[in-house]
């Protein structure tokens, strides 16, 4: 009996050395920033889909716009002992602490989508498109349709996200080479419709001649579709005067391209969740040679066909 198990034994650490043994599927944690706009329900979708295709578990976290929750996510997938951390960040900063935490254990993390201002060394990667030349996008399609003069409401992302500060300073980049350019009014509308409308209500409220008005420049696409009501609702015309431009080229977005109420939005890639999980997995497989910002490129849709 014994002699038996022995040679079974012997059989089958031999096939082990022998034969290629398919890598066991890996448990990624990813920690999202929540489901604030259409693109970021599109963008979580993304992951589902494809790691379900690759036959990948993923652990998601929907942090519902806080960085403290994300931070308690990534504490838990490191309890967890998951094989790698996928981190879309709310905010900017406060990651180093908690990152140092995941180096400590081992663990790869990934920055997606927002940027963060750790220590590169505390992550592997970043793969996301450039919010900078989004802003500058919007704002050179803006001086041509504006001939460089226009007095501009601006709806911002959230505060402190990578998403709203590279926006507004890639837009402003390009509307302060023209002397006739100006925002005249600004707020949060921490990229979700019913806030872009409630904000937007205020600057007109706020604005001395709303009619004088010549374009609105919203960070995402949601804040537009809420602007767009609130200019409805103040008697303006969106999409003759003022002139309106956004990010992100969500569905509801080409609806408002079609009724001539959105001019142009910049499109943000949503299904990226294919690009990450290739390379988290190319990672985990022994790959090395990744650059510190993967690129996801930008493209512009317009809304009526040119002349
Ligand atoms: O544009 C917005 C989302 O971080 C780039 O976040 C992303 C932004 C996106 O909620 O719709």
């Amino acid at each position: 009996m014994r002699m038996k198990s022995t040679a079974l034994g012997m059989i089958t650490l031999c096939l082990a050395a022998t034969w290629p043994v398919a890598a066991p599927a890996a448990t990624i944690g990813f920690a999202q920033v929540g489901h604030e706009s259409e693109w970021r329900i599109n963008f979580t979708k993304s992951m589902v889909d494809e790691a379900q295709k690759r036959g990948t578990t993923l652990r998601i976290v929907d942090a519902d716009g806080s960085r403290a929750v994300q931070v308690e996510a990534i504490r838990r997938f490191i309890a967890e002992e998951v094989d790698a951390i996928v981190l879309a960040p709310v905010v900017i900063d406060g990651w180093d602490e908690v990152l140092e935490e995941a180096r400590l254990a081992g663990i790869p993390v990934f920055i997606v989508d927002r940027a963060v201002d750790a220590d590169p060394k505390l992550y592997v990667t970043r793969i996301a498109a450039n919010f900078n030349l989004e802003g500058k996008l919007a704002g050179a399609w803006l001086a041509q349709a504006s001939l460089g003069r226009c007095a501009i409401l601006e709806l911002q992302g959230t505060p402190g996200s990578a998403a709203a500060v590279e926006r507004k300073r890639g837009f402003e980049s390009i509307i302060e080479q023209f002397p006739g350019m100006r925002i005249v009014g600004t707020g949060t509308g921490h990229f979700t419709r019913a806030q872009g409308q409630a904000t937007m209500t205020d600057l007109l409220v706020a604005a001395r001649d709303p009619d004088a008005i010549c374009a609105v420049f919203a960070h995402n696409d949601d804040m537009m579709l809420g602007a767009i009501e609130a200019m409805k609702a103040a008697g303006l015309d969106p999409g003759r005067k003022p002139l309106t431009i956004s990010i992100d080229s969500v569905s509801a977005a080409f609806a408002a391209l079609r009724a001539g109420e959105l001019n142009v939005t910049i499109e943000l890639k949503s299904d990226i969740g294919g690009h990450i999980l290739e390379v988290v997995e190319g990672y985990l497989a022994g790959r090395r040679d990744y650059p510190k910002w993967i690129l996801v490129p930008s493209d512009l849709h317009e809304g009526a066909p040119r002349p």
